[in-house]
């Protein structure tokens, strides 16, 4: 029985496989952190025979008898009992785990879980991950709001038809607040659609007070699988987190976004550069055409826009204007954030767990 060397030669081991495969992410602890003076068992559950608690969460008894010399470490990518099986391929001893393919491309790495700074890590997930501090709801430390569309304006596109119900259509003209000449054919029935023509809202770039929490993550990645890493499944409650360094998008499977910073900023000095407003949505720009002999004379008659309108028989006009009271709506706020000026970030991408 050799379970101190098992422990030392599996850490030396996967010290190595993390580096060479996951590059920038050798910075990152590696092995079971233990100090080797337990047997397998004692130091993580992976050691153990599995199949009986495949949850990240479950108990760790296994009351397997006691702990084999040179057991299977499920996630280490290593064949630590030496019969040519590594990890998810070493079927016997990793019973409990899952080949998973979580992630996007091979600058992530996971499946991590999330634990707090000062809690250990779960059986199955026994590495260091990245660690640091996050934004507790947000993955940005400047905040962007957007008031009120202002300097808001409609057109509408009316079209006109030679029938009264809006079937047959001759001509259409884009109309503004002020009179367009008309071609005085004559129609029968009108249809005036509004549109947003101009708008914006003030960006307010914000500097709050955030609560950063401390965090660190768990890896339990092993290899042995043809796609993606051995893992044992963490039940569908427990978070499951692929990372990668710097500010990345996040996928639909890991939609939740969380910036992983060294340290928090303790100054993120948010600016007018660091937010602006698209443009604006939802603007109800209902209103009403009006007809004219000729512009700048007579208003002949007029409609909502809208639906069709018919007209009561033949009708022609020199000139015509929608004039529309331009409501609600609202601008999305744009974060133009570089996120890595706060140092060397990681983007965690979060789901649910498997
Ligand atoms: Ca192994
Ligand atoms: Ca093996
Ligand atoms: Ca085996």
């Amino acid at each position: 029985m050799r379970p101190g060397s098992a422990i030392r030669r599996s850490a030396v081991g996967l010290a190595a496989v993390l580096v060479g495969c996951f590059g920038e992410f050798g910075e990152y602890q590696t092995g079971s952190g233990g100090s080797g003076a337990a047997g397998p068992c004692d130091q993580d559950e992976e050691a153990c025979p599995e199949g009986a608690a495949p949850s990240v969460g479950g108990s760790s008894a296994q009351g397997s008898g006691g702990a084999a010399d040179d057991a299977e470490l499920c996630t280490n990518r290593n064949d630590d009992d030496d019969d040519g099986l590594i990890d998810c391929e070493d079927a016997n001893d990793c019973g409990g785990f899952v080949c998973v393919s979580l992630l996007p491309d091979p600058q992530w790495i996971g499946p991590l879980v999330v634990r707090g700074a000062d809690d250990a890590c779960p059986a199955g997930y026994p590495d260091a991950g990245p660690a640091g501090a996050v934004l507790a709801d947000a993955a940005n430390p400047c905040g962007c709001t957007c008031g009120q569309p202002t300097n808001v304006s409609c057109q509408a596109l009316l079209t006109l038809y030679e029938d009264n119900q809006c079937v047959e259509p001759s001509e259409s003209i884009d109309l503004q607040a002020t009179c367009a000449a008309g071609s005085g054919a004559p129609f029968a029935s009108a249809k005036a659609t509004p549109q947003l023509l101009t708008g914006s809202c003030d960006a307010s770039p914000t500097n709050p007070a955030i609560p950063f929490e401390s965090l660190k993550t768990c890896l339990g990645a092993g290899a042995g699988c043809e796609e993606g890493v051995c893992a044992r499944p963490t039940g569908p409650d427990e978070v499951v987190c692929i990372a990668a360094m710097g500010d990345q998008p996040c996928t639909a499977r890991f939609p939740t976004k969380k910036v992983l910073y060294p340290s928090p900023p303790t100054d993120p000095s948010c600016s007018q550069a660091d937010c602006s407003c698209g443009a604006p949505a939802g603007v109800d720009c209902v209103g009403n055409v009006s007809l004219f002999d000729v512009c700048g004379g007579t208003s002949q008659l007029g409609f909502a826009s809208g639906g069709c309108a018919d007209l009561g028989g033949p009708t022609s006009f020199g000139g015509a204007l929608f004039a529309a009271t331009p409501k609600a709506g609202s601008c999305a706020p744009i974060s133009n954030v570089d996120l890595t000026r706060f140092g060397e970030i990681t983007t965690l991408c979060c789901g649910p767990g498997f």
